[in-house]
């Protein structure tokens, strides 16, 4: 009995160490992932605008140039619609042809504006020079349906949302890495209890009678 005693409590530890081993990793990557971001504090005008999902800036500071989709999503939206770059920035708008004529046209802050075209490839630039300027513009044949963006220019106001800006892709790996850990951890853990059940139930011979 000493020795069947022995191997449960073995493998149930060895279940408890796969756990906790899981419970760690998994917080860490939590914690990486969620906390509150720092973004542009943007106007309603932009926050509703086609293509902009809850607090969705895309963090174009230390870049020389950025780049925004005309039509993009259903062909009604800026892509991204709401970039945060540094000043002295060159946004280049390119067309995709998708969704019908469009244009760029400043709303709050810098002044600048396009021709209304459906031509994919068609591309209009503007440098954005002032410090501290939440700029917005739209689509004017599509303003009233959503069809917005926003420009942030170095140290504007900020506001702290849930998911921020969009740092590129690493957030798909600690994602993916998570996931491998769980099924690793379930793994051990289904291993070690079969082991057990199985030492339990077949593993002492009538030869070899244990301690006692
Ligand atoms: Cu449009």
């Amino acid at each position: 009995m000493k020795r069947r005693e022995f191997i449960t409590a073995a493998g149930v530890g060895g279940a408890a160490t796969a756990v906790g081993a899981n419970g760690a990793v998994g917080t860490a990557a939590a914690q990486e992932e969620e906390g509150p971001q720092e973004v542009p504090d943007w106007p309603e005008f932009v926050t509703e605008a086609n293509e902009y999902s809850s607090g969705a800036t895309e963090d174009l500071r230390g870049e020389s140039e950025a780049t925004v989709e005309v039509g993009a999503g259903d062909g009604l939206a800026f892509a991204p619609p709401a970039i945060w770059i540094d000043a002295g920035t060159t946004v280049t708008w390119e067309w995709t042809g998708e969704g019908g004529g469009h244009n760029v046209s400043s709303q709050e802050g810098e002044d600048f504006s396009s021709d209304v075209t459906d031509e994919a490839g068609f591309t209009f630039e503007h440098t954005f020079e002032q410090d501290g300027q939440i700029n917005t513009y739209q689509c004017d044949p599509h303003a009233g349906q959503g069809m917005h963006g926003g420009v942030a220019v170095g140290e504007v106001p900020t506001t702290e949302v849930e998911t921020g800006v969009i740092t590129d892709p690493e957030e798909l790996g600690v994602k993916i890495q998570e996931h491998y850990v769980g099924i690793g951890a379930v793994l051990m853990i289904s291993v070690s209890l079969v082991f057990t059940f199985f030492v339990l139930k077949y593993g002492e011979s009538p030869h070899a009678k244990g301690g006692d």
